[in-house]
């Protein structure tokens, strides 16, 4: 029997609802609200500060959608970072990758890890691997600070509020820039062109000057805003929908293929026109 309803706000007046049966987690950290719910049709569900950032049930779009875009395009990629994402979910799609040597993790918020191991544990698996480095510090510092090279940097962050508000801004992506090797590749969440294309708009300008190539893809996630979904790819040489291996060689996807990748490129024209 559910003990109450769930709501988060997507536009003014209308959102979604989950059924919660279990309030399993419910903190403050040092910057912002967690919580665990548990809901009748979509699992484990993970919030902060109220918004939804991944369910049982559908996180796997985003997770492989963040990573295996990228990961698919090159067999080089080596050394990975991801900023955020302390659930662990882009971590576990990284490294079904052999190819991958080693994960270095920046999240700034520990309670997110530490609630991921406790309450997802099919998210938090790769955090045992070897290849797989954590440091709880701020992503913006560490781009500015470090010297370490990557082939590819992934953001899975979470809306621009608090303190994922620097990692949208052009400073950051320049510090990105410095950090990836020539064929190195960004990839980072871009919000909902339903609920967000202003924004959407702005971001891509900034990144558009500053890398030689850009482009915005998309994905259905059913508990995100609005349902569709943006992700920012940028690069120097790749080009994200080249020639791609007929599939991908790994098994266990839910999600991507490389006809998805192709098409995940092609953008509906009200959002086209405004990036
Ligand atoms: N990061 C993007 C979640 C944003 C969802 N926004 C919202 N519900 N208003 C997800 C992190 C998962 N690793």
């Amino acid at each position: 029997i559910p003990i109450f309803q769930f709501k988060e706000e997507h536009l003014p007046g209308s959102g979604i609802y989950f059924d919660v049966i279990d309030i399993l987690f419910s903190a403050h950290s040092k910057y912002q609200r967690i919580e665990v719910f548990q809901t009748t049709s979509y699992g484990k569900v993970l919030l902060v500060d109220g918004k939804v950032m991944l369910t049982e049930r559908d996180e796997f779009v985003y997770h492989e959608m963040l990573t295996h875009v990228p990961l698919n395009l090159s067999d080089k990629i080596k050394e990975v970072l991801i900023i955020g994402g302390g659930d662990g979910g882009s971590a576990r799609e990284c490294l079904k990758h052999k190819n991958i040597k080693h994960i270095k993790q920046v999240e700034i918020d520990e309670m997110v890890v530490e609630v991921s191991k406790k309450f997802f544990p099919s998210l938090s698996s790769g955090f045992n691997d070897p290849r797989f480095e954590l440091c709880i510090c701020d992503g913006i510092n560490f781009v500015k600070q470090t010297s370490d090279k990557f082939d590819l940097v992934l953001v899975d962050s979470t809306d621009p509020i608090g303190p994922a508000v620097g990692l949208f801004e052009a400073d950051f992506f320049e510090n990105i820039k410095r950090i990836l090797n020539p064929e190195g590749i960004l990839v980072f969440q871009l919000e909902s062109p339903w609920c967000h294309l202003e924004f959407i708009s702005e971001v891509s300008k900034k990144v558009k000057n500053i890398f030689p190539i850009f482009k915005n893809y998309v994905a259905f996630i059913p508990t995100y805003p609005a349902g569709l979904w943006s992700f920012g790819f940028a690069s120097f040489t790749i080009d994200p929908i080249k020639e791609l291996p007929s599939d991908i060689s790994i098994s266990d996807l839910k999600y991507y293929t490389t006809e998805i990748h192709k098409a995940s490129f092609a953008l509906p024209r009200f959002f086209k026109n405004y990036v």
